[in-house]
């Protein structure tokens, strides 16, 4: 089949112009489109047959007897696929629900937010005409990859209509901390979260963004995750980080160009000999604009010695126009140049030359190239290209970068002079040491950023989140284990049956028997005990494999002649024989940990401690679950500084956390059984992540069943207890020798 790739965003790559004449095309640069455009080239250069269709608003309202045409002509010119939005509706989509709504919460910035339902219905709305535009080119095959923050819910509705395709999702603005999200009425938060989860992959720009939104799936939801995987039910998910990246060689190459170079000899030239900071952003409250000025400002005061040596470029591209508070900010930020050219300049110096308009891209470049310092200062940036460019625009390697913390390239780009845009007193020092710092220092910092941008680049960064997304459904396919049904349970009779020997290992509390809550309560019954009874014989041994202290297992099955196997494999006994250490162990590490596992009793009501020979645990089965879920976090973090020296292992269970000799699993404590009976038919059930090392160690040949969710290493899975009961009452009567087959 012809690989092909739907890239769906808030805007096509390219403006429509509507007039009498028709309609006119000129395509649009942005950060998503060049990363995707060199990605795209270098793909379909290496697979011809690739084919890449691009679903998005036209950026207009194109009147309606021009629709079919725009159709017609963006399909074949530019297999291009518009979403056609009312002057109305594309309001308060793109002005009211996007930019006024999400962008100043995602930003930092809550008082900003407008709660309209208005723009939300909107917003929904505009959504599904997304959706409907995806399905109606969408084929089985296909991968699907939504962008950013106008379409967080489009991922859930696609998957809706397209059940099994490969859909990923990249967010390129900031993912905010829950304290922040919280802000928005619960029933759209909950229906914003589950928009993005409609993804299989889910992409942020870096490790902080990733783990707000793992916190708010929780915090919503109520979905865990394990290092990024989420278990949604019977569903995965993954959130991971990828910083997006520029077309490196494209700014270096275009940096050696003739038309650079005399653009920039144009520009020196209006300069004269003065050293040139330089800054370009959309015009936006986010940018740190403002703070930018007054650090310049502070700058020229405390360092006067500077002033008529130095001039602020500062281009502002236009943006937003029509909502409030970019007119506000537009107004004083030309205030604010004013006052500052007023203030210091003179009749031949102005301090800071001042562009409210776009850049063409050479005189960009020849910018980049000419400022020994580019100052960037966001008060929130989800990554920033400008000052990914700005090092890659530098073929000798030299200039210096000041950059704010608050932006997500600040991540990558460790060796730039690093600001908090909230203080202008680091602004003015930090435009000192860069005026000061000598260039073997500028080309010191620089190589290496510049080896980091040139290695993850725009094709690196599409690439790397497209193969995730590839694995991320490979895995899918392989954990997604099949449903437990009657044919199948037939067939595991009759093999069963045929067997000449059989070991049956069986985890206990969740598979056995339900929870309850508190540990002690979950007693077997009369049931399970003749359950078990008819199951056993000489050539049918059972071992019951289980997390629980061998006590306990022992006072319940002492005289049942059955195996059990203790504390996740710690401890085991055959028959009614004595207990051994499956291998020799250490508990002197427990008397360092209980006191924190204590404390973490004390703090949180109705959680209990239990204390077994090589292990202890904190349960919090009883307690609020979001308050349970988020202490044991805290818990497995406190603990985890603690265990780094010792030979143990944290782990994270169903309402439990507990640590444990490292080695010790149900796993290792299973092969030892086998090897000993060496049995033709093994059957195991389990319900949690302990079980899971039991799966992985048994032979091929075993039958494996995961009760609860079906992402597992097992085999098959069944629902609960109650289908482990109808299992084994199957296996007793039809899968034992002598029985009806
Ligand atoms: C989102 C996120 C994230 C700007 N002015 C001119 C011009 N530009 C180009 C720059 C750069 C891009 O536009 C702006 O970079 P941003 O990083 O601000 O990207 P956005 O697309 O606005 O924003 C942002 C990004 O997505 C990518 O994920 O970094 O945090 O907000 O490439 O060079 N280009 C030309 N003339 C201009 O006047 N030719």
């Amino acid at each position: 089949m012809m690989p092909r790739l739907i890239v769906v965003s808030n805007r096509l790559p390219l403006t429509v112009q509507s007039s009498d004449a028709g309609l006119e095309f000129a395509p649009s640069a942005g950060g998503l489109v060049s990363a995707l455009g060199a990605y795209l080239e270098s793909r379909r250069r290496a697979e011809p047959d690739f084919d890449c269709l691009w679903v998005g608003w036209p950026g207009a309202p194109v009147p309606e007897h021009q629709h079919g045409e725009l159709r017609e002509r963006l399909q074949r010119e530019y297999a291009a696929h518009p979403v056609l939005i009312s002057a109305e509706d594309a309001h308060n989509f793109y002005h009211g629900f996007c930019n006024n709504t999400l962008w100043p919460l995602f930003h930092y910035f809550p008082s900003y937010v407008a709660y309209d339902p208005t723009y939300w219905e909107t917003y929904v709305r505009v959504n599904e005409l997304f959706r409907d535009a995806v399905l109606a080119v969408a084929q089985p095959g296909d991968t699907i990859w939504v962008h950013d923050y106008q379409l967080l819910l489009l991922p859930r509705m696609l998957r809706d209509g397209l059940p099994g395709s490969k859909l990923g999702f990249f967010l390129h603005i900031p993912f905010p901390s829950y304290e922040l999200f919280r802000l928005l009425p619960r029933a759209w938060a909950r229906k914003l979260i589950a928009g993005m989860l409609g993804a299989d992959l889910i992409g942020f720009h870096t490790f902080d963004y990733t783990q707000y939104f793992l916190q708010c799936v929780f915090r919503t939801m109520g979905y865990e995750h394990s290092l990024g995987q989420i278990a949604m039910g019977d569903e995965t998910r993954r959130a991971d980080t990828f910083p997006i990246g520029i077309d490196f060689d494209k700014f270096m190459n275009a940096a050696t160009s003739e038309t650079v170079a005399s653009r920039r000899a144009d520009l020196e030239a209006g300069i004269r000999g003065r050293t040139a900071i330089f800054s370009v952003d959309r015009l936006d409250y986010t940018k740190g604009i403002l703070n930018r000025l007054r650090g310049y400002a502070e700058f020229l005061k405390r360092y006067p010695e500077w002033q008529g040596k130095v001039v602020f470029l500062l281009a502002v591209v236009p943006s937003r126009a029509e909502v409030p508070q970019y007119m506000r900010m537009k107004h004083d930020l030309e205030n604010r140049v004013g006052q500052i050219n007023g203030a210091f300049g003179t009749l031949d110096w102005v301090p800071i030359v001042y562009q409210y308009r776009s850049l063409d891209f050479d005189t960009l470049v020849a910018l980049y190239q000419l400022s020994p310092i580019a100052l960037i200062t966001p008060l929130r940036d989800g990554m920033n290209l400008v000052a990914k460019e700005y090092i890659a625009s530098k073929p000798d390697a030299t200039g210096v970068l000041i950059l704010s913390e608050m932006t997500g390239a600040a991540r990558e780009l460790g060796e730039a002079i690093l600001i908090n845009p909230n203080h202008w007193g680091e602004i003015a020092d930090a435009l000192l040491q860069a005026l000061s710092m000598d260039r073997a220092e500028q080309i010191r910092r620089n190589r290496p950023m510049q080896e980091r941008l040139r290695a993850y680049d725009a094709r690196r960064w599409a690439s790397h989140f497209l193969s995730s997304l590839e694995r991320v459904k490979t895995q899918q396919g392989q954990l997604a284990t099949k449903t437990l049904t009657p044919t199948l349970v037939s067939a595991i009779c009759e093999k069963s049956r045929l067997a000449s020997s059989r070991l049956l290992l069986l985890d206990y509390d969740g598979t056995l028997v339900p929870f309850a809550s508190q540990p002690q309560l979950a007693v077997p019954d009369a049931e399970l005990y003749a359950l078990l009874a008819s199951l056993r014989s000489e050539r049918t041994r059972i071992f019951l494999i289980s997390g629980r202290d061998r006590h306990t297992l022992g006072s319940w099955f002492n005289g049942h002649g059955l195996g059990l196997i203790a504390e996740h494999g710690a401890w085991i006994r055959e028959g009614d024989l004595d207990w051994q250490m499956t291998k020799p162990l250490t508990s002197a590490w427990k008397e360092r940990l209980i006191p924190i596992f204590r404390t973490y009793v004390d703090q949180v009501g109705g959680s209990l401690f239990e204390e077994k020979d090589f292990s202890i645990a904190w349960h919090y089965r009883r307690c609020d679950p979001q308050l349970g879920a988020q202490r044991a976090k805290e818990l497995i973090d406190e603990v985890t500084q603690f265990t780094a020296n010792l030979d143990v292992q944290v782990l994270e269970g169903k309402m439990v956390v507990e640590i444990r000799n490292a080695g010790v699993n149900k796993g290792a404590a299973a092969l030892r059984v086998t090897a000993q009976l060496n049995p033709e038919f093994i059957l195991a059930v389990g319900d949690d992540q302990t079980d899971e090392d039991l799966f992985r160690a048994l032979p091929e040949t075993a039958i494996s069943v995961r009760v609860g969710v079906p992402f597992s290493h097992a085999r098959y899975h069944v629902n609960d207890n109650h289908d482990v009961r109808r299992l084994l009452a199957q296996l007793a009567t039809h899968g034992v020798p002598g029985s009806a087959p």
